[in-house]
């Protein structure tokens, strides 16, 4: 193959170019080599972006300390209110890059695993399934793990299209760190070389210890040129970047706070709360839920501390811009874009000057973690200090 140009021109050409270098970019069969420490395969089958990235970051994790390579799958997204009416599979290039995953661990796409790989070395007839004993009861035939019962679980491997001849179900293992050497122990890879699995071998919350691992989730080129486009075009800096999480499943799960005796652990709180049980700061209905008042409160705050000349506001529903607006006398520009791609939110989220996310959600736990690396500041509604790092200076 001919060597591949190394960027496009910005050009009217772009979309073919873009077109040309993905087609190069592909995988020849000859660049594959069979890794003989095996492979882990698993369905981001829980929740949307922000909990399969999560779970992402704890699967590679795992996936280095068994020492074999990560088969990266797809991302689910959930198009049930516009089309195509049904669950979407995203190559996970098409947002991040492959290959800075690759100064962490071995990967290899979940499709280039199933185009080179699996024809040789994971042929039909040969796909076993692994998963929890519990996981086995609760299967449709109460024998086999239930690799493919329902969605997005069938729909998710029709689309890698394999099916499972076999199943090995397994108990007193877990994800964590304590369990590595089980694991290696009980499943060699010369017996066992695929690790099949219905869920993400990791935690929700991602661990602490692998929140660091975001340093190598690094967006892809065509999101950086549509992120940095958009910024350039409509937000003048400093601009603050707001993630608003208010729509009505949102305003459910809060309710669950409500009774006051949920404790400050609450999907993502430990990102602001602190992970220690025993330290962790209290968990407020509002950090979950932050009402009109407390988002004026904040967005005032931290316009005025950082002199912003605009907000730009993601949402799950309503992106109250009027209001906002109208709390500035129309001094600060207010832009909300609501795009198709939820990543274009997290992306430009990611390059504010600053940014106040919701402490509760992973959508925002993302964008707080690709911050960190990058020592850009990030607070939360209803807490305008998270977590220890209180800065003097503010
Ligand atoms: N475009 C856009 N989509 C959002 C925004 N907030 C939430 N969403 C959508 O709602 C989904 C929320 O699910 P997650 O990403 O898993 O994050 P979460 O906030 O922890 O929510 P749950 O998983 O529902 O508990 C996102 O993946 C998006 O699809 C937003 O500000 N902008
Ligand atoms: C990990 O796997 C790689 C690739 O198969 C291999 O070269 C290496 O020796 C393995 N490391 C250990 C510690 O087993």
């Amino acid at each position: 193959m001919a060597a591949k140009p190394k960027r496009c021109e910005v050009s009217v050409v772009g979309l073919i170019c873009a077109a040309l270098l993905s087609v190069s970019g592909l995988t020849t069969a000859s660049d594959l080599t069979w890794d003989d420490n095996g492979y882990v395969l698993y369905c981001p089958c829980m929740g949307r972006f922000g909990n399969q990235a999560d779970h992402f970051l704890g699967s590679l994790a795992f996936a280095k300390a068994l020492n074999r390579t990560l088969a990266v799958p797809p991302w689910i997204i959930y198009r049930h209110h516009a089309p195509p009416y049904t669950n979407v599979h995203i190559p996970y290039s098409e947002y991040f890059k492959l290959e800075p995953l690759k100064q962490y661990h071995r990967v290899v796409s979940l499709e280039d695993f199933m185009a080179h790989l699996a024809p040789t070395h994971w042929p039909p007839g040969q796909r076993t399934a692994y998963c929890f004993e519990s996981a086995v009861q609760r299967s449709l035939d109460k024998k086999s793990c239930p690799m493919k019962d329902g969605n997005p679980f069938g729909p998710f491997w029709d689309h890698v299209g394999v099916d499972f001849e076999h199943s090995v179900p397994f108990s007193g293992l877990s994800f964590s760190s304590y369990y590595i050497p089980h694991w290696i122990k009980r499943f060699p890879p010369a017996e066992h070389p695929v690790l099949a699995m219905p869920g993400a071998p990791a935690q929700f919350p991602v661990l602490e210890e692998h929140i660091s691992l975001q340093r190598y989730v690094v967006w892809a080129d065509m999101m950086v040129e549509d992120g940095e486009k958009h910024i350039s075009t409509l937000l003048p800096r400093p601009y603050v970047g707001i993630h608003l999480r208010i729509g009505s499943d949102w305003q459910n799960a809060c309710k669950l706070l409500q009774s006051g005796d949920a404790g400050p652990h609450f999907m993502a709180s430990p990102q602001c709360v602190g992970y220690d049980r025993q330290t962790a700061l209290p968990l407020t209905f509002t950090m979950c839920l932050p009402d009109l008042p407390e988002i004026l409160r904040a967005v005032k705050l931290w316009v005025k501390k950082t002199k912003a000349q605009s907000v730009y506001i993601a949402t799950d529903s309503e992106s109250h811009s009027a209001d906002i607006e109208r709390a500035f006398k129309g001094e600060v520009k207010v832009v909300s874009l609501r795009p198709d791609v939820a990543q274009l939110d997290l992306y430009i989220l990611g390059q504010a000057d600053h940014f106040i996310g919701n402490c509760v959600s992973s959508f925002s736990a993302f964008v707080k973690r690709e911050r960190d690396i990058h020592d850009r500041p990030s607070s939360f509604f209803g807490m305008d200090y998270p977590g220890k790092k209180k800065k003097d200076e503010l």
